[in-house]
């Protein structure tokens, strides 16, 4: 029977978990998460709705695509999504990070902010798929009203677009120099940095016809390489040996945190304002306030948004644990890409996740 993913084919995080699982030979089947899935399935197991969702033979239910793909590393044989060696490791980690909270900008960017009609009818074809096409619009557009909405607590604003634009070109300039030389992030065979890059990559963006074209036009190796994640199956291809990390990830890290990582540290510095009344075990609202940012050279406002704490608490641990010769390494890739700060200012409390939510531990 197998393990059941719920998810759709537009979505950047069940596109991550769905490549992953695809590509270790997990045993699953997808479940389309229509609106009575929603309702039947998610809401009552999680509290909200959210994608994607896995659900075990013995009922268990994983949320988090990074948890997913936890779970199955631990649970099934194949080889490891993550890697076993400790700087692949940190740079996986590290590229997680980025690929989900913050390319998620330009994804969500070109998604709404252009011509949207692909995506409303998706969406439709989605929820309704025996609708006729014009019920699949109109319920479409009643489903991509809230996720429009949503655009501006990215930092999607009209002062900010050109340079949301900037760093999504710069960033596929980068990766397609770095696909030249090596066919996925860290060598012969895709890796978690590999899915989660291709979450915020392939359903919004190379599936939609008119931004597929886009990237089809300002990046082959990018559009080969998404072909290439979403088909490959685990075989005896390797990761690059003595835990390589190759140089031309250095562009893409320098610019997540030159970009992303002052986000992040203001982020920890609001978190510590806010937890100083809060008990352990209290709830971490999903949203601390506003602040200012700045994506590829222009200035924006968006909320400051705790989740990405999660993600980063996970590369901050790795890091601690490595010593010796390591530890060593990883300071000198932290140091040359511009990393040390995001990686070693402290979190104000540890975090976890209780019931699908984050808490204070
Ligand atoms: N951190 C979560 C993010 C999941 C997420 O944002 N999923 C989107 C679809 S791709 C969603 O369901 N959003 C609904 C919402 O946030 O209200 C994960 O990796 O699973």
């Amino acid at each position: 029977m197998g393990y059941v993913l719920i998810g759709t084919e537009a979505s950047q995080f069940s596109g991550k978990a769905r490549a992953a699982l695809r590509w270790k030979g997990v045993d699953f089947s997808e479940t389309v998460a229509t609106p009575e899935v929603y309702r039947d399935i998610i809401e009552p197991r999680i509290g909200y709705s959210v994608i994607p969702v896995l659900l075990t033979e013995s009922g268990q239910t994983i949320q988090d695509s990074g948890d997913i793909i936890d779970f199955v590393d631990r649970n099934t044989s194949g080889p490891p999504i993550h890697p076993a060696t400790p700087l692949q490791e940190l740079v996986s980690l590290l590229l997680e990070l980025y690929a989900d909270e913050w390319l998620v900008i330009p994804a969500m960017h070109y998604r709404w902010n252009r011509d949207d009609a692909w995506i409303v009818e998706e969406l439709g074809r989605i929820a309704r798929p025996d609708a006729s096409r014009e019920e699949q619009v109109a319920i479409g557009q009643v489903i991509a009203n809230p996720l429009r909405d949503a655009a501006p607590r990215f930092g999607i604003s009209d002062d900010t677009v050109s340079g949301i634009e900037a760093h999504y070109e710069g960033f596929l300039a980068d990766f397609s120099a770095h696909l030249r030389k090596l066919p996925f992030v860290l060598g012969d065979r895709p890796s978690l940095g590999d899915f989660a890059l291709f979450g915020a990559l392939y359903g919004p963006l190379y599936r939609d016809p008119a931004l597929g074209e886009r990237m089809r036009r300002q990046a082959p190796p990018v559009v080969a390489w998404v072909e290439r994640v979403r088909d490959e199956r685990a075989g005896p291809e390797a990761l690059l040996a003595n835990d390589e990390v190759p140089k031309t990830l250095h562009p893409i890290l320098k610019r997540q945190m030159s970009e992303q990582a002052p986000v992040l540290i203001e982020t920890i510095c609001a978190l510590a304002e806010w937890t100083r009344a809060q008990p352990s075990g209290a709830r971490i609202k999903r949203s601390l306030g506003v602040h200012e940012f700045v994506i590829g050279g222009r200035r924006g406002q968006r909320s400051i948004l705790t989740f990405a704490l999660w993600r980063l608490q996970r590369v901050q641990d790795h890091y601690r644990q490595l010593v010796g010769e390591e530890r060593k390494r990883a300071d000198n890739l932290l140091e040359a890409v511009g990393g040390m700060a995001l990686v070693t200012t402290q979190l104000p409390v540890r975090l976890d996740r209780r019931d699908f939510r984050l808490v204070i531990a």
